[in-house]
């Protein structure tokens, strides 16, 4: 098979990607190794930035998105038995952010591929890349897979890897070629889905000397939750009873407020990191979203970052094709860590204002609220957050 752009990963990176690029005239083959199936399944993210959203609806995969989507005009913080409200009508004129899910997300470029004849090669097996070293006039870049049991392979003009956070193509790059920034957290989160309509109309982000907790929401009729918990927290140690009791006791208010219970449908324990790697490119090899970096969800940015990325490897293999220039491609990890970096330490400081860290030091406790008190009554420090939990400009 031969092909101008290889994708590895059906992710929201790959399948975007692949989407923009047929829209530019490109021809790409996406590879992945779930079924298709499995990734609309997957229970993950659920927020969507305004950039998110407007690029999906422009480029024709957003009916659906514009029908469900909740559209939210603020988030609430609530610290000490009481709420304030982040109102980005004020702080981020113009600007909302969409509940949609991402299996939503993925089911919409599914469809929208599969009907303009994208291929999608799903349940790939033993997927490995060979030749997109430095080398511009040698270089064939292929992905070798096995598909039904049979071998195939792929020969690409660039290869884009969009597999995630534990996917091959970050581990196909000479070790040394690369640079990792890392940290990660000594707590995770554990999340439910609940058949309960939302207990509130916007998010709330609850700092809470038991923990962290989110209520968040899916649809009018299903509540998601989150808890802070420990990194390697066993599921089996929360019966429903005991995820309801501990939501209670960390979302609690003195106004009245109560939180709406209803049957648990899903529920899972994630890990908390901060990742990047410099240089997001190798040769003729361009990572995007997870499997070149992570955020800890706090500021539900992954997604969106993904989504950033490969807008610009778009812009950037359209003007190769167009023009044969490739100064765009070779700019594209500067172009791209610059928002990276910027969503890193946005992400990061929201985590570490809203968490409770290891060893409970009283220290930490006075700093973070002070935080919230500098948040909920400077416009300059709430201005700060609502520009960036919108999205920061595209560049
Ligand atoms: P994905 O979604 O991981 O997709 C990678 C795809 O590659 C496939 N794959 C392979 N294919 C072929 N060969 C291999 N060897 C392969 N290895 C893996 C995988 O099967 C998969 O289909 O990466 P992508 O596209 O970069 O997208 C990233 C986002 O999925 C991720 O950042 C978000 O889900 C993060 N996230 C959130 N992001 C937001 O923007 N807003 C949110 O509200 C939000 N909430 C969340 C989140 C992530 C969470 N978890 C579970 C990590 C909440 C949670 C709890
Ligand atoms: C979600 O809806 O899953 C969600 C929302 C906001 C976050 C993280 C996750 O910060």
């Amino acid at each position: 098979m031969r092909t101008q752009v290889g994708i590895v990963g059906a992710g929201p990176a790959g399948l975007v990607l692949s989407h923009l690029l047929h829209l530019q005239g490109i021809e790409s083959v996406v590879i992945e190794s779930r079924s298709r199936q499995y990734c609309e399944e997957r229970v993950r993210a659920g927020l969507l930035e305004q950039g998110t959203v407007d690029l999906l609806i422009e480029t024709g995969v957003g009916e659906r998105l514009k029908r469900e989507g909740l559209l939210h005009h603020g988030i609430k913080l609530r610290f000490g038995r009481r709420t304030h409200r982040i109102d980005f009508k004020d702080l981020a004129p113009g600007r909302g952010v969409t509940i949609y899910p991402q299996q939503k997300v993925l089911g919409d470029l599914f469809d929208a591929r599969l009907a303009t004849k994208g291929r999608i090669v799903f349940e790939a097996e033993g997927v490995t890349l060979r030749d997109f070293d430095r080398s511009e006039s040698s270089a064939r870049p292929t992905i070798e897979f096995r598909e039904n049991g049979k071998p195939s392979e792929l020969i690409a003009d660039y290869i884009a890897g969009c597999d995630g956070f534990h996917g091959v193509c970050r581990p196909s790059i000479p070790h040394g070629a690369l640079t990792v920034f890392e940290r990660i957290y000594p707590f995770g989160w554990l999340g439910i889905l609940a058949q309960a309509p939302p207990s509130s109309d916007e998010l709330i982000y609850a700092y809470h000397e038991r923990g962290f907790a989110l209520l968040t929401m899916r649809s009018p009729q299903i509540s998601r939750l989150y808890l802070q918990c420990k990194p390697d927290e066993d599921i089996n140690d929360w019966p429903d009873e005991r995820i309801w009791n501990e939501l209670h006791r960390r979302l609690e208010s003195d106004e009245g407020w109560t939180l709406t219970e209803g049957p648990i449908f899903q529920k899972g324990v994630t890990g908390m990191r901060s990742f990047v790697v410099e240089p997001m490119q190798f040769g003729k090899l361009f990572l995007a979203g997870d499997a070149a970096h992570i955020v800890p969800p706090t500021g539900a940015k992954g997604l969106n970052l993904a989504v950033a990325d490969v807008r610009i490897l778009a812009r950037a293999l359209t003007e190769f094709y167009r023009s044969g220039r490739r100064d765009l491609l070779a700019q594209y990890s500067t172009t791209c860590l610059r928002r990276v970096w910027q969503v890193q330490r946005f992400s990061w400081w929201m985590t570490a204002m809203l968490h409770i860290f290891d060893g409970d030091n009283p220290f930490d406790r006075r700093r973070q609220t002070a935080e919230l008190d500098y948040v909920t009554t400077s416009r300059a420090a709430a201005q700060t957050l609502a520009e960036n939990y919108v999205g920061l400009p595209m560049s």
